[in-house]
């Protein structure tokens, strides 16, 4: 049975590839810093053979440890300090663990297994990378501009993921996902906000959202599909970069109206506050995917479309708000 090991395993994505691997019939484990994290049953629920390890990504030792005990086939570094907005509360934290943290982890692999590329890795490479991009659509050969700590620390460790594979010969593939959401996103993040707040209203239990930027425009996929695309990376003899997009681009305006109208609510703009406090320091305006390479090589394309992700977002926090109230 082959082996992945899963930083990040709280995340949506975490969750959604272990069950993955798990239907596929791999062993899966889970790494968490410390096993009081709240999230770890729900993980546990729906993938109820994965193993639950500890370690961390401000910790090369822990992370050598690790690799010993696990001995994994396939590791996919998904642990990130992820929310773009706190980034410029935290810069320094979000450096340690996003950077540094995809850094020691590269080296925990090449001091483990040298240049054998025995152990494949993934890389949660970002779309925030390319923040201010000249170009539209983005690929693989964008230049970036980032516009966040967040950003920032993504792109060194997207740098150093290729640099391990060229100077180390480490099977390392970095895959550079637009955004992606679902029912298990955090509320940290824009489409979730906007999907809890907007089945609270139409369940009366609040009168209004309070959102920054409405007219930033991203390419809004869905988790479990972007899972798929990070198996298959590594499923190829060769280690590259592959851009993950569905090459559709909304603005956080679209999104509201959107999920209004999915609960029946057509007068969204009584229900939207605008909040200057929740303005970042520097946004990204426009990003939109062109993931024409993981289409010809990984034989990958997203499913499910922007109305589709919108409602299913929608229709769980409908019932999980109204589960709530009762
Ligand atoms: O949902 P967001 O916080 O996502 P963002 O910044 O695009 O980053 C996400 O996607 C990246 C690409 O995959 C990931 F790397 C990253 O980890 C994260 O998953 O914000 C989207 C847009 C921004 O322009 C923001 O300014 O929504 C705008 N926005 C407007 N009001 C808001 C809000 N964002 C948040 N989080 N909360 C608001 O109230």
């Amino acid at each position: 049975m082959p082996r992945a090991l899963i930083t990040g395993i709280t995340g949506q994505d975490g969750r959604y590839l272990a069950e993955l691997l798990t239907s596929k019939g791999y062993d899966v484990f889970g790494m968490v810093t410390g096993r009081d994290n709240p999230m770890i049953p729900r993980v546990c629920a729906n993938a109820p053979s994965l193993e639950i390890v500890e370690g961390d990504l401000q910790d090369l030792g822990s992370l050598i440890s690790l690799l010993d005990a696990v001995a994994p086939d396939e590791v996919y570094n998904l642990g990130a300090a992820s929310s773009v907005g706190r980034s410029f509360a935290q810069p320094e934290i979000t450096a340690d663990v996003t950077a540094i943290g995809a850094l020691r982890l590269l080296e925990a692999l090449r001091v483990r297994d040298g240049g054998s590329g025995a152990v494949r890795l993934y890389q949660a490479s970002s779309s925030e990378m390319f923040g201010t991009a000249r170009v539209s659509p983005q690929d693989e050969l964008t230049p970036f501009h980032p516009r966040s700590p967040y950003a920032v620390a993504k792109v060194f460790a997207h740098h150093t993921t290729v640099n391990y594979r060229e100077a180390y010969g480490l099977h390392a593939s970095a895959g550079i996902a637009f955004n992606h959401e679902s029912p298990r996103r955090g509320i940290d993040f824009v489409t979730r906000k906007i999907s809890i707040g907007v089945a609270r209203v139409r369940l009366g239990l609040q009168q209004t959202i309070a959102l920054g930027n409405l007219d930033a425009a991203r390419d809004w996929g869905f988790s479990g599909d972007y899972v798929e695309a990070m198996w298959l990376m590594l499923q190829q003899p060769e280690p590259d970069d592959y851009v993950l997009a569905t090459g559709e681009t909304h603005t956080v305006r679209d999104f509201v109206e959107v999920a209004f109208a999915a609960a029946g609510i057509d007068d969204w703009e009584r229900h939207v506050v605008h909040d200057p406090r929740l303005l970042r320091p520097s946004d990204v305006d426009v990003l939109v995917g062109d993931a024409s390479k993981a289409r010809e090589r990984l034989g990958w394309k997203p499913r499910v479309s922007f109305p589709e992700l919108v409602r299913m977002m929608v229709e769980a926090d409908l019932e999980q708000e109204a589960r709530h109230d009762s």
